[in-house]
């Protein structure tokens, strides 16, 4: 068990009153509640207290909001479904556990598989008699929902170069020891979900201490950077790890914390903020200085509003430098100084084909805003990746860009896989477009309820106006980073993009310009509630300078920054 002493040298002076979901989670009898008997009934949505305890286990309750306006004319109640969010440490995962998944895909979701911005895997337009057995599934092949979502340390990113580091084991693992060291350890998930409801008042479960019976104040963000390129953007994280070398230390991280991107339009006191470096910890140090963060934040954050209940907002109002002292006083000693930061830190797309160290080999391929799934008359992903999981014994690394890297492929598996992705239609990533090939989108509509707009569903649009708008330019060639959400929660990153295109409005778009690749930028706000034919066009007096006064070599991001946007 992890100890990090409950004491703290601020005292919060705050009276407000606590949001209704900390009740919740206190009644929940540790993230139990009134689950098990609601599964049972024949409604097909759950009660409003059953749906914050079922986001810790991994199960968001939505409904298809392309049908709502028609059953509300209808007279008809709300096409309720449910998405739920499987936890995959570090994006690694077998064969076998890719063709759970993609069974399961079919059996009880839409048809798709959904990769995400975390490294980890959504199901969409499940019904609630889906839930339990795709949690039997999951659980049959060593994966689980649980601590997928809620206020818990979520899914730990890392990059797939450090998963897949044959010469070091404990980069390797790195993933899974920091999602097992604080993951929590109430019986819930398992007693409701998977072996029966045979322990549901059961009370003597003991919590991690950061956690207790109300958790944490929000969701907490891990991710585990190489220590040469940042795809996992390690800076927007509440904790960050650059592995680093220290003279006397030795082998460990460089600590980051308080980064987060989300925002809300109703609470203009919410803000994107990138983490700060705090410390180097060896890697026998992890845990316990992590625990005395999470401490710090279950303590000190804002639990009267969940709009300001990051970390990052404890951080910024208490002051990074008062936060650090905290952490020491929760230690009872002095953090070592944090390692400088890497210079060439630019996020690598992992795309193609390349050979590893080892002799075997791997390709990165690109999965459009995440969505596996077998196009009508174009790409058919889904059978390909299911063909490639049944004929050979590799292993698959789900990237935070939403691809897919195909890893430990023997020499003689290379042109086979290369031939069924070929024959379906699965472009290699020399045929990619420069900014096809790493733009995201968040899923938005119809599946999302914080959705203003469209994401996803018009994201390849989006792309293709915008590398018109770059060859028009003699700037085709050029890169330029895309990153595309349906509301300020910024689930596919746009506050570091170089160009980040922000639902606003029912029909309008934020820009913002300036973030870029190394993720060590916040993008700037360009031009507010632009509507989607317009997005490209008003980028264009932008293009028209980086053409003409632009360095060849200087991104987008870099351009604007060094001149500054009107
Ligand atoms: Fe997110 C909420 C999807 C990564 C910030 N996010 C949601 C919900 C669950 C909507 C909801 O609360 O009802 C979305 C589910 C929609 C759907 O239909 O699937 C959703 N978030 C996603 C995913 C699937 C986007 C994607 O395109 O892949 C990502 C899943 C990650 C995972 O596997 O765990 C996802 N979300 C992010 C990220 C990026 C990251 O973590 O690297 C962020 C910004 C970083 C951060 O946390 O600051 C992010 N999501 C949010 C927020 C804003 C939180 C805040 O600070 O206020 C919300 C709103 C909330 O939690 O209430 C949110
Ligand atoms: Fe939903 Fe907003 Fe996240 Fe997109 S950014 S998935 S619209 S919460």
């Amino acid at each position: 068990m992890i100890k990090a002493k409950a004491r703290s040298s601020v005292v919060s002076t705050e009276t407000k009153q606590e949001t209704a979901v900390e009740d919740i989670k206190r009644k929940s009898n540790y993230l139990r509640g009134e689950i098990s008997r609601e599964l049972g009934n024949d409604v097909a949505s759950v009660s409003s207290e059953s749906e914050q305890i079922l986001k810790f286990h991994g199960v968001y309750a939505q409904d298809n909001r392309d049908v709502r306006r028609e059953r509300a004319q209808k007279g008809e109640a709300l096409d309720y479904i449910f998405m739920i969010r499987v936890a995959i440490p570090g994006g690694r995962l077998t064969t076998d556990q890719w063709l759970a998944l993609d069974g399961a895909a079919t059996d009880v979701a839409d048809g798709t598989i959904r990769l995400t911005t975390r490294q980890a895997v959504q199901f969409h337009g499940v019904v609630k008699n889906g839930l339990r057995p795709l949690a039997r599934a999951l659980d049959g092949h060593l994966m689980t929902s649980f601590g997928a979502c809620g206020d818990v340390v979520r899914n730990v990113v890392s990059c797939p170069e450090l998963q897949g580091n044959d010469a070091d084991e404990r980069l390797r693992e790195i993933a899974t020891r920091l999602t097992r060291s604080f993951r929590a350890t109430t019986e819930a998930h398992w007693e409701i979900f998977v072996n029966g409801d045979k322990a549901v008042s059961r009370e003597d479960v003991e919590e991690r201490p950061f956690y207790g019976e109300t958790y944490l104040p929000r969701k907490f963000k891990i991710a585990v950077a190489h220590p040469d390129e940042n795809c996992v953007d390690v800076l927007a994280q509440d904790v960050g790890l650059i592995p680093a070398e220290h003279p006397e230390a030795g082998h460990g991280f460089n600590l980051l914390v308080g980064g987060g991107l989300g925002r809300a339009y109703a609470n203009p006191d919410t803000f994107a903020r990138l983490a700060d470096p705090m410390t180097f910890v060896t890697y026998d140090e992890i845990e316990e200085v992590i625990a005395a963060v999470l401490v710090t934040y279950r303590e000190h954050g804002d639990r009267t509003d969940r709009r300001r209940a990051r970390m990052k907002y404890v951080v910024a109002d208490m002051g990074f430098q008062q936060f650090r002292k905290e952490i020491e006083v929760r230690l009872g000693r002095e953090l070592r100084e944090p390692l400088a930061l890497p210079t060439h830190f630019d996020a690598d797309d992992h795309l193609g084909w390349r050979t590893r160290k080892d002799g075997t080999h791997q390709v990165g391929v690109r999965v459009s805003a995440g969505r596996v799934r077998d196009e009508d008359g174009g790409t058919r992903l889904r059978s390909a990746l299911r063909m490639i999981a049944q004929r050979h014994p590799v292993t698959f690394f789900l990237t935070a860009q939403q691809d897919i890297v195909i890893s430990a492929v023997p020499h003689d598996a290379r042109n086979d896989i290369e031939e069924i992705l070929r024959s379906h239609a699965v472009r290699p990533d020399g045929e990619l477009g420069n900014v096809e090939r790493t733009a995201l989108a968040c899923p938005a509509l119809p599946t999302c309820g914080q959705a203003l707009t469209e994401a996803e569903r018009r994201l390849p649009e989006l792309v293709g106006n915008i590398e018109g708008a770059l060859a028009s330019r003699q700037l085709g060639r050029r890169a330029l980073q895309l990153r595309m959400t349906g509301c300020p929660n910024g689930c596919a990153r746009p506050a570091v993009a170089e160009v980040g295109i922000v639902g606003r409005t029912k029909s309008t778009y934020d820009v913002f310009v300036g973030g870029g690749t190394r993720g060590d930028r916040l993008a700037t706000l360009y031009r507010e509630k632009v509507p989607f034919d317009e997005i490209a066009v008003v980028l264009g007096p932008l293009f028209d300078r980086w053409e003409a006064e632009g360095d060849d070599e200087e991104s987008f991001g870099d351009f604007v920054t060094r001149v500054g946007i009107e």
